[in-house]
């Protein structure tokens, strides 16, 4: 029988990549989607599409059956509404769950700290108190972050270095993080949580710094713009690729015992370098001639630096990344390039 999962944040960079990796693995995947006024699949698009291939009937750009064909199903609901998550987890009966769904950007956390604490907290252990009450056998994956390690008095940052979130984003997940442990403990649940670092891809969403840099550079290029507006330059960041790091939590649910494990590359690097990355490989010298340094985009707390360590990670679930930095730069600046219509100068 076909193993079912139950993915929350599917329309978002890691479930979307995640939805490839367990189609792609014979998964019944479904999906929670939520309303909004315009409907965004974009990053479940070329799933759309194979439905729209092998099958006769049409598939509408919101339709959420396209499980004959794909393998996929959607569901509407929303992390804060307990009835939705309960009814989901009662009615198909996952055998793993991976919860993604999340305000996850940490920017935004300070502006709706209270939405955050919702949506990306006590929506954790909503889901785990339906888990909790339906009594299913299932296994629970919480996308912790190294938001969590905020001001580290560490580095690198592994599995037992303390918590000290600067962030409503970094206190929500503490709160999730807790929330899987102690579900574990008391309820035998198989809950793990994946301490993920940054990680970046394509798909990320174009308000996050790599994103916005390999987009704006692109957009520099194809002339249609002159200027790129960021925050702090100075902050270091561990970026890892997104494929790899789905792998890895689908890796952490298939071990026998519930754990947490640490998911970084081991490199860091300055946003400054990011920057310096993406117009080197435009050909642009002068990067300082585009670069506005904007007070909006800073935080009231700022995370300055994270390293992650995944020893254990690569240890126990034989896991390690295959993507770092300059390739990650190179992929995304590359696709980012193509959608607007240039190319890379020669040589680059
Ligand atoms: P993302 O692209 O922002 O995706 C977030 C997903 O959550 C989207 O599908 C979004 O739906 C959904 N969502 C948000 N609020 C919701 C609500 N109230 N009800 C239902 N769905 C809701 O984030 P990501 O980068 O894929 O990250 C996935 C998870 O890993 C998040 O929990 C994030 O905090 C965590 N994480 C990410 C990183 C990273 O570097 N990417 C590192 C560590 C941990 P819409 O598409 O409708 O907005
Ligand atoms: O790309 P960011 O917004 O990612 P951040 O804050 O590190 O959070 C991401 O990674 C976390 C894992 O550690 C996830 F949990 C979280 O969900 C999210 O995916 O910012 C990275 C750094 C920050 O120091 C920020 O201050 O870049 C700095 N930055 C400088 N200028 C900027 C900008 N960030 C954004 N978003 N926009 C700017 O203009």
């Amino acid at each position: 029988m076909k193993k079912k999962a139950l993915v929350t944040g599917i329309t978002g960079q890691d479930g979307s990549y995640l939805a490839d990796l367990l189609l792609a693995k014979g998964y019944e995947v479904h999906g929670l989607v939520r309303r909004s006024s315009v409907v965004n699949r974009e990053r479940l698009e070329h799933v759309y599409e194979r439905a729209r291939r092998t099958t006769k009937k049409p598939i509408e750009y919101d339709g959420k059956d396209l499980g004959k064909s794909t393998g996929l199903h959607l569901h509407y609901g929303d992390l804060n509404d307990s009835s939705s998550l309960h009814r989901l987890v009662e009615s198909i009966v996952p055998d793993e769950i991976y919860h993604l769904g999340a305000q996850s950007h940490v920017g935004i956390s300070f502006d709706m700290p209270v939405y955050t604490g919702e949506a990306t907290g006590l929506a954790t252990i909503k889901l785990l108190e339906a888990i909790r009450d339906t009594r299913i056998k299932t296994r629970f994956y919480q996308a912790s972050s190294s938001e969590m390690f905020g001001k580290a008095s560490e580095f690198p940052q592994n599995e037992k270095t303390p918590f000290y979130p600067r962030s409503p984003y970094g206190i929500a997940k503490v709160y999730a993080y807790w929330a899987a442990v102690n579900y574990r403990e008391a309820y035998g649940i198989h809950a793990s949580n994946g301490i993920l670092f940054n990680h970046e891809s394509p798909r990320r969403g174009s308000n996050f710094v790599t994103r916005k840099v390999t987009l704006g550079v692109a957009d520099i290029l194809a002339g249609k713009r002159d200027k790129l507006y960021l925050g702090n330059l100075d902050a270091k960041r561990d970026w890892g690729y997104a494929p790899d790091y789905v792998e890895a939590m689908w890796l952490m649910l298939q071990q026998d015992k519930p754990d947490d494990y640490v998911i970084a590359t081991g490199e860091s690097h300055s946003v400054r370098e990011l920057v310096e990355e993406v117009f080197c490989l435009a050909g642009i010298d002068n990067w300082k001639k585009y670069v506005v340094i904007d007070d909006r985009h800073k935080r009231p707390t700022e995370v300055d630096y994270l390293l992650g360590d995944s020893s254990k990670a690569r240890r126990k679930l034989g896991w390690k990344p295959k993507v770092k930095f300059k390739e990650l730069v190179r992929i995304m600046f590359e696709h980012d390039c193509k959608t607007v219509g240039v190319t890379l100068p020669k040589g680059k």
